[in-house]
This record gives C-alpha cells, structure tokens and sequence, in this order.
C-alpha cells in the first residue's frame, strides 16, 4: 500500500474495515467483539462537521455550492436559508427533510420549499433539518458541510438555530466579505464561536465586486478587527470570489475558476480534513486494532503450547502468572496515583495561573475606572454611569476572552504531556506482562509499545455572564436624593466594589470550569488504559487456569483443537504485520 492511497479518510477507513472483518473472525471474546463494532460503527460515523457561519448575505450557501460543484442548495438577495442543511457524500443525489415527527424525501426542485425564509416563515413547518447526500469529490474526505441560516437579519430565530448548532462544529468556515467590512454583529458573533469551534478558516467573499485596492484595504481592516478578537496574530484570510467559483465550475471555465482564487483555499481545507482528522481517527483505530490482535495472538500461543506441557507444569506456570498479574496490578495501581499526582499539580497551577489574572489586571481596571471617572465627573450621573459600566464590561470581556484562550492552550500542552507519559508508563506494563508470559510459555511476540500521539483538548466553552451593574437604577434614585457630587462619588464606589466583585466571580466560574475539563478527560483516559491491562489480565488468568482445569480432567481435544489454533496464529501473525505497516504510514501522513 502507498502512501498516496491512504492519504484520504474515505480509503484509509475502507481498508481498516476489511482488516476489521477479517479480524472479527478470529476473536472469540465477546468484549473484544463489541469494541471491534463500535470502531467499524465508528469509522462510519465519525464524520468531521465543517460549518459554514457568517451574517446572511455574505455569501455562504454560495461557497458551499462552488465547493460542491453544483448549483444544489438555494442563494438569494433576500436571506435565503432559514434550516440547518447537512450535505454529506452520497452515490447519488438524496434530499431528506426531517421534521419533529416525520421525514421524507424530496427531489431537489422542492428543496426551497423547506430551507428558505419566503417559503417556510420562522419555520412555521417544524423542520429540524435537511441533509443532502451528494456526489462531489470535496465530501469524500469524510466531511460532511454544514449550511446555517446566516446571523444578524431580522429573522432572530435564524440566529438562535446557528447558535444551537456550533457543539456539532469540528471546524468552521467563517465568511466576511467587502460589502460592508466586518460588523459588529459579526465581531460578536465570532467571541462567541471561538469558544466552540477549534478550527476556524476565515474566507473574505466577494472579491469580484471591488477593486484591487478597495479589496485589500477591507482585508486589512478585517484581520486587524479579527486577530485582535481571536488573541492571535498572522490569522490566514483567503480572498475568493465564490460566485466566480461556482460559474467557473459549472461551466468548465478555467480561467474565471482561476480569477475566483477559490483553489488554494480548497486545497487547504482539503488538507486539513484529509491529515488532521481523518488519520487521526485512523491512527486511534490502528492502536486498537493491534491491542486486539496481539492478546488475541497471546491467548492463542498460550492455548498451543499447553499441549505440550504437563498438569504439574501447567499448575506451576498458573500460579506464575497468578503472582506476576498481582505484582503488575499493584504497578498498575502505582500508575493511577502517579497520574492523580500530577493532575492535582495541574490544577494547583490553575489555581496560580488564575491568581495571577488576577493581580494583573484587577488593579489595571480600578485605575481605568478612577480615570474615566475623573475624566468625566463633569457629565450628568446618567452618562457617567454609563460610561463606567461600558468601560467595565469591556474591559472585563477583553481581560477573560484572551485569557481563557492562552491558559486553555497552556493547560492542553501539560495535560497532553501528563497523559502521554501515563500512557507510555501503562503501555510499558502491558509489553511486560506479554513478554513474560510469552517467555513462560517459551514463544515470542514482537514488542510493540503503543506510540499513539496524544492530545488533550480542553476547548472550553466558557460564557462569559452579562456584565452589567446596574448604575442606571442607582443613579436615578441617587441624583434624586443626594447632591450631586456626593451622588457621583458613589456611583464610582458602586463601580469599583461592583467591579471587583464581577472579575472575582469570572475568575470562579473559568476556574470550575477548567478544573472540570481537566479532570473529566484525566479519569476518561485513566479509565480508559487501566482497563487495557484489567481485561487482558483477567482473560490471560483465565485461559490458564482452564487449560489447567481441562488438563486435571483430561478433556483437551488435542488434535483438532491445534490445527484450528495453528491457522489462526498464521492468521493473526500477517494482520498483525499489515497493521504495523499500517500504522507507520498513517503516523507518517498525520
Ligand atoms: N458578486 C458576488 N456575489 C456573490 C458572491 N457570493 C455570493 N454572492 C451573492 O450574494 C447573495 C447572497 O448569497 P448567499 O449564498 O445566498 O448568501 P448566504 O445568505 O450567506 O447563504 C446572492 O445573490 C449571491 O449570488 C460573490 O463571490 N460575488
Ligand atoms: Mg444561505
């Protein structure tokens, strides 16, 4: 197999389904079995979820046409797409509407019926959603694409249901374009889906209707609005066209495809979804696969040399087993505390890391705070409160949403190493109690430590509370009772104590937040490796204890039984090679 064939999701996944099937046969344990389902089921469903988001208008449903190559999904001046549409890779084109209690299919000239606002207002018919199966090369990367009614038009129902829709979101299109440059709805819009989303292209639309200059100049504006939300420089912005796109495709015509510049940015979407999902599933699976074969191959070699040995042998080399199972399970348990250790020390630099916010910019807003005041003292209560309030909240907004994104990554480095280095203590321990029963039982299996990369993500979806204090009350009932000065000074000793009060509150909910994110994903893992060494533990004492009972009662059907087992080492031996083989071209492709 070459490297070029495994390069997509859909090939990769194909092949590990046959190598699964071929696997099943020879597995007997039925926890094994069930596992091997659930990946196939797996390899089926794991789709990756590409969301396409932006304002109504800019051009979405548009782009998802000239990705697809066809005119499938309708666009129009007014705000067309008022449904959630799925569109996944089909053999054929499938159009579903699914509803609350029924779905059925419909043929494509209907489709507007359904997913646009002239013809299904507020969704008066209960549509839950729409999926489409298509065709097109793009969606046979094992994405499916996801269309959104667009944020921001005067249908707020629209707006809730995109909303509604980022959990699904593995990665998401963001779509600006030059006819107005980025707005604040939109700036909102984004604070608000960096937290769901951990991939995020940004695409700015429409490039035909402006000028070079005029095209650059909005670019510029954007990503400076666009970085300064996301907390990060040098944000990638591709420039398309994506109704020169489509038309080019359409029409076979390359030189408006070309204009429409929409390739590159294809290219890289497609490398994305190709490298850092796809094979990543892939990988995991692999792993998996291998931790099956080898006991599978364990269980068997045991099962054949015990053929040879005699009841006092088998009686010695169970008790063996039973003392070094004991002696692995008390390293086993080592592991976990080891693992507890160092998630606590995790959570205890939270705890530092959230103090630090802290002294850092608690004093900063009380400053800001006094300055404006004294900057603006002279105005009426009513606008000074505002002003105030204003300068909190956005300070407060600012302070968290790029905090949050920095620790979450800081706190994903560290807890991606903790896990690693538990699961390479973990995977050592199952290499050691395979080596020394195989020794025991005088066969070799080849050693193989799981080298599975990795990665903890955190992505926190972490709201920040309204911030408002609520000076307007105040300032009404105080400008009515108190001098004025006196009424003003405090207003700003509402401020300052409500400020305070705010920050800290914040600084609680983000610590329970990561604090559980933390600790959620350390037990899964945990739980996860303990129970590879648990089950092979188990299954290998058992085998050998009933080799020993079949021995006591001289029931073994000898003959029979190894050309059967025989075969199936054989077997198991040439799976377990292509997966080896497997894996190292995965890992070299992730
Ligand atoms: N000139 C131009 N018009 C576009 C482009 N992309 C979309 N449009 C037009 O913008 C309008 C809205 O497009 P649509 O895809 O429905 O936007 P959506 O609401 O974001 O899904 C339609 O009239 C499209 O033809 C583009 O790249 N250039
Ligand atoms: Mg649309």
């Amino acid at each position: 197999m070459d490297i070029a064939m495994i390069s997509n999701y859909s090939s990769c996944a194909q092949k590990l389904n046959v190598l699964i099937e071929e696997i099943k046969k020879h597995i007997e344990n039925n926890n094994q079995l069930i596992a091997l389902e659930r990946m196939q089921d797996n390899l089926i469903h794991n789709q990756f979820v590409l969301v396409v988001l932006g304002q109504f208008k800019r051009g979405k449903t548009t782009l998802i046409n000239a990705l697809l190559g066809g005119e499938i999904l309708p666009t129009g001046i007014a705000p067309m797409t008022s449904i959630i549409t799925i569109i996944k890779y089909g053999k054929q084109l499938k159009i579903k509407v699914f509803a609350m209690d029924w779905e059925k299919e419909i043929p494509l000239q209907d489709l507007p019926l359904y997913t646009t606002e002239a013809n299904n207002p507020k969704n008066e018919k209960n549509i839950s959603h729409v999926e489409v199966e298509y065709p097109s090369s793009f969606l046979l990367q094992g994405a499916s694409i996801v269309d959104t009614p667009g944020i921001g038009s005067i249908h707020e129902h629209n707006t809730k249901l995109t909303h509604s829709y980022l959990p699904n979101a593995d990665a998401a299109i963001f779509l600006i374009s030059p006819d107005p440059p980025i707005t604040q709805i939109e700036c909102d819009f984004l604070k608000d889906i960096r937290y769901h989303v951990a991939k995020i292209f940004f695409v700015h639309n429409k490039i035909d209707k402006v000028t070079a200059d005029e095209c650059e100049e909005s670019i510029a504006f954007s990503r400076t609005v666009i970085e300064k939300i996301i907390g990060s420089p040098n944000i990638v912005m591709y420039p398309v066209s994506a109704y020169n796109a489509l038309a080019g495709k359409l029409h076979y015509d390359a030189e408006t495809l070309m204009k429409s510049n929409l390739l590159p940015f294809e290219d890289q979407l497609k490398i994305f979804l190709m490298t850092k999902k796809g094979l990543q599933i892939c990988n995991n699976i692999i792993n998996k696969l291998l931790t099956i074969v080898r006991e599978e191959l364990l269980i068997a070699q045991i099962k054949l040399k015990s053929f040879a040995i005699s009841l006092q042998e088998s009686e010695e080399k169970s008790l063996r087993t039973l003392n070094l199972l004991k002696e692995t399970e008390q390293q086993r348990m080592d592991n976990v505390y080891l693992l507890n250790g160092e998630i606590r020390q995790l959570q205890s630099f939270l705890l530092r890391d959230i103090e630090q916010l802290k002294q850092n910019k608690m004093q900063p807003l009380l400053r800001e705070l006094l300055l404006l005041y004294d900057m603006n003292k002279n105005q009426k209560s009513i606008t000074l409160g505002k002003f105030l309030e204003n300068c909190m909240r956005s300070y407060i907004e600012e302070a968290f949403s790029s905090w949050i994104i920095e620790e979450g990554k800081r706190l994903e480095e560290m807890l991606t190493a903790i896990l690693d280095r538990f699961a390479i203590r973990m995977a050592s321990l199952h290499e050691r109690i395979i080596s020394l029963i195989s020794r025991d039982f005088d066969f070799s299996l080849d050693s193989y430590i799981q080298k599975q990369p990795i990665k903890a993500e955190i992505n926190l979806i972490f709201e920040l509370d309204e911030i408002k204090i609520h000076l307007e009350e105040l300032t009404e009932l105080l400008t009515r009772l108190l001098p004025r000065q006196i009424a003003k000074k405090l207003i700003l000793q509402k401020a300052i104590r409500q400020a305070e009060m705010l920050f800290d509150k914040h600084c609680g909910r983000a610590r329970y937040a990561f604090s559980q994110k933390i600790d959620q994903i350390a037990s899964e893992f945990g739980i996860l490796q303990e129970n590879i060494i648990k089950l092979a533990s188990e299954r290998i004492l058992q085998t050998i204890q009933m080799i020993t009972a079949e021995k006591e009662h001289s029931t073994q059907n000898a003959v029979l039984e190894e050309a059967a087992l025989l075969n199936k080492i054989e077997r198991l031996n040439t799976i377990n090679a292509e997966l080896v083989d497997f894996s190292g071209q995965v890992a070299g492709a992730v």
